[in-house]
């Protein structure tokens, strides 16, 4: 069973020969789970470490039949079975297993993951089994059979399961691993911790045979007062009728499905989302079968020249960047929350946009941010040196894409989908990105692509963008560490930079560590002083630049990064937060805060 919808799949086939082998234009993915009826499989889980594959392969490296994911039990006293999930260790889905087992704090390789559920069969229901996120390679088993598998650790998936699932007992088994892998997308080397596991929620979603499967529901480009969308019916067929209305606006269309969509457009002057009024109106699509309810806002967002404008009009955008990362316990964040706790700092800060570095977040986060007017940057993890010119890499990149705008495209929060961080100038890497910031307009044509670059050279008048990635991207994003990896920080007030490109740029990335509560002089590395004067010295940088329409420090709150060793300040933490793991705001936090409250307002 795969989880692919049939008709799209026809419609490309590519030449890669990987798990991406068949493409689609849209991931199947259920839009807007949260409003379906659902059994979570959430809570404790069995699991086996398996650093040897023991589970999957055979002595002979060959897979098996017979390997964990049948959880087979002793049925005489003289069975040989060298496993037991029954009486095997437990740890929390969703949730990283670094932090939850001493033992597994460095590990990387195969975890196999088992829970027992049990299901009563509804007549004219479909069942979907719903992974929120895996990290990084899932092996799914249903009561012993394999359902599918799943390549990339920051994105839903789904399985449709009715005709696998029995009566009463079940039993559900992953086989996780982390590896890292030369071609995969993130690439060995990272900069934040490759927390492995079941790191988001799982459920059982029931939904009626027939069901609202995907949809669209967005202004259409440069238009306040033309709402513009599709519906897609799983197991329906043309000539079906869909209803859509948001009765705020006392509107209410009719469309009729043909060739697998029913596409609509509404008339209608909403109140416009924006961080100060992060309007959100109730849209429900009825069929004759289903129907399903969502929160959904309106806006705009172009540019004009290096202005970036929401709903028509210039805004600057004060932000900051954010790891995935949960705030007092560290590990993965698991809960609404803790992604709330992250969200009210940046408010806190003064910040009315976010970047969720370097991968999608959760679905909760991106919503929770919505709801609290954030303008957000969302982004995959290509990051640093991927195998730019393997078309495996590429599908994979294009398939996380792909799943990400998929299941955000309805969050007017959501201005940017950024497609890259800080890669290598050449001309492989310039194909590969290219082409997907295309893939990601072809998808989305609302949305303005950007992507981080550290690739800027010395010119007469200071730094000069004039990466030629500029061209394929609407909003340039500059990671620039002044008073940190490069020049003193006294040095970065004076530093000038100019643009081959009349597009906005945003100050994507700038800071340095500091170790909550060391104090000594700003010259100091490591001392709250010394971050503070980075920012300090770096924001009159930025003053300087006609062309920047925003920035996003890096980070909000230090996170775990085993790039990061030095005894006694960093022990394993990236030490860039303005605040640290434990919630202690450092002085870097108030220089950028009085920035933020007192300019570009
Ligand atoms: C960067 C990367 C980010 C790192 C950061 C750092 O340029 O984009 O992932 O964590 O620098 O701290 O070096």
């Amino acid at each position: 069973m795969k989880p692919i919808k049939s008709v799209l799949i026809l419609l490309f086939i590519s030449s890669f020969t990987t798990l991406f082998a068949q493409e689609r234009e849209f991931s199947d993915l259920l839009q807007n789970i949260d409003a379906r009826e659902k059994v979570s499989l959430n809570g404790l889980w069995d699991i086996i470490i398996d650093p040897l594959e023991n589970g999957y392969y055979n002595h002979r490296l060959q897979p098996m039949d017979n390997g964990y994911f049948k959880n087979a039990k002793m049925q005489s006293p003289s069975d040989l079975i060298e496993y037991n999930f029954d009486t095997s260790d437990q740890i929390m889905v969703p949730g990283d297993w670094n932090t939850q087992m001493e033992k597994l704090y460095y590990y990387e390789g195969t975890v196999w993951y088992k829970k027992d559920f049990n299901y009563t069969a509804k007549t004219n229901e479909l069942v979907y089994l719903y992974f929120e996120a895996v990290n990084y390679e899932a092996i799914v088993y249903l009561n012993g059979e394999r359902i599918g598998t799943h390549t990339g650790g920051y994105t839903p998936f789904q399985f449709e399961v009715t005709d696998k699932l029995k009566e009463g007992d079940n039993f559900v088994v992953v086989k996780v691993d982390n590896k890292r892998k030369r071609e995969n997308v993130p690439t060995v080397n990272q900069d934040w911790w490759n927390y492995g596991g079941i790191t988001r929620s799982v459920h059982l979603i029931s939904t009626p045979k027939t069901h609202i499967s995907d949809y669209s529901i967005q202004l259409a480009k440069g238009s306040t007062t033309n709402i513009q969308g599709w519906v897609t019916v799983e197991n329906g067929s043309d000539g079906d009728n869909v209803e859509i209305s948001i009765p705020e606006l006392r509107k209410n269309v009719k469309s009729v499905v043909k060739n697998g969509k029913a596409s609509f457009s509404i008339k209608a002057k909403p109140t416009l989302w924006e961080p100060k009024n992060p309007k959100l109106y109730e849209v429900t699509i009825k069929t004759g079968t289903d129907e399903i309810t969502d929160t959904i806002g309106f806006r705009t967002v172009s540019t004009q020249g290096s202005k970036i404008l929401l709903n028509g009009k210039e805004i600057f955008l004060k932000g900051i960047s954010i790891h995935e990362e949960a705030p007092f316990k560290t590990g993965r964040v698991t809960s609404k929350e803790e992604c709330r706790i992250l969200l009210q700092w940046a408010k806190e800060l003064g910040c009315n946009y976010i970047r969720l570095a370097h991968y999608p977040h959760s679905e909760t986060m991106v919503r929770e941010a919505e709801k609290m007017g954030f303008m957000i940057w969302s982004e995959i993890p290509v990051y640093w040196t991927i195998l730019f010119d393997n078309k495996d890499t590429y599908a994979n990149a294009k398939n996380q894409l792909t799943e990400m705008i998929s299941r955000d495209k309805n969050r007017a929060a959501i201005l940017m989908w950024s497609v890259a961080n800080e890669t290598p100038e050449g001309e492989a890497r310039l194909d590969f990105l290219t082409n997907l910031a295309n893939e990601a307009r072809k998808l989305d044509n609302t949305r303005l692509i950007t992507a981080a670059l550290d690739t800027q050279s010395e010119g007469e008048g200071g730094k000069m963008i004039e990466d030629p990635l500029g061209k394929a991207v609407d909003v340039i994003g500059i990671n620039h560490y002044c008073g940190w990896y490069v020049d003193k920080p006294q040095k970065c007030s004076s530093v000038k930079w100019a643009s081959a490109y009349d597009k906005p740029m945003i100050m994507s990335e700038v800071g340095g560590g500091a170790l909550y509560g060391l104090h000594g002089s700003k010259n100091e590395r490591w001392t709250e002083e010394y971050q503070a004067e980075v920012y300090r010295t770096n924001i009159e940088m930025m003053r300087n630049i006609e062309f920047l329409s925003g920035l996003s420090p890096w980070i909000l709150m230090d996170f775990r990064s085993s790039r990061r060793p030095l005894k006694r300040i960093q022990e394993d933490f990236n030490r860039k937060g303005l605040i640290s793991e434990q919630g202690m705001k450092k002085q870097a936090f108030y220089i950028l805060r009085d920035y933020y409250l007192k300019e570009n307002n």
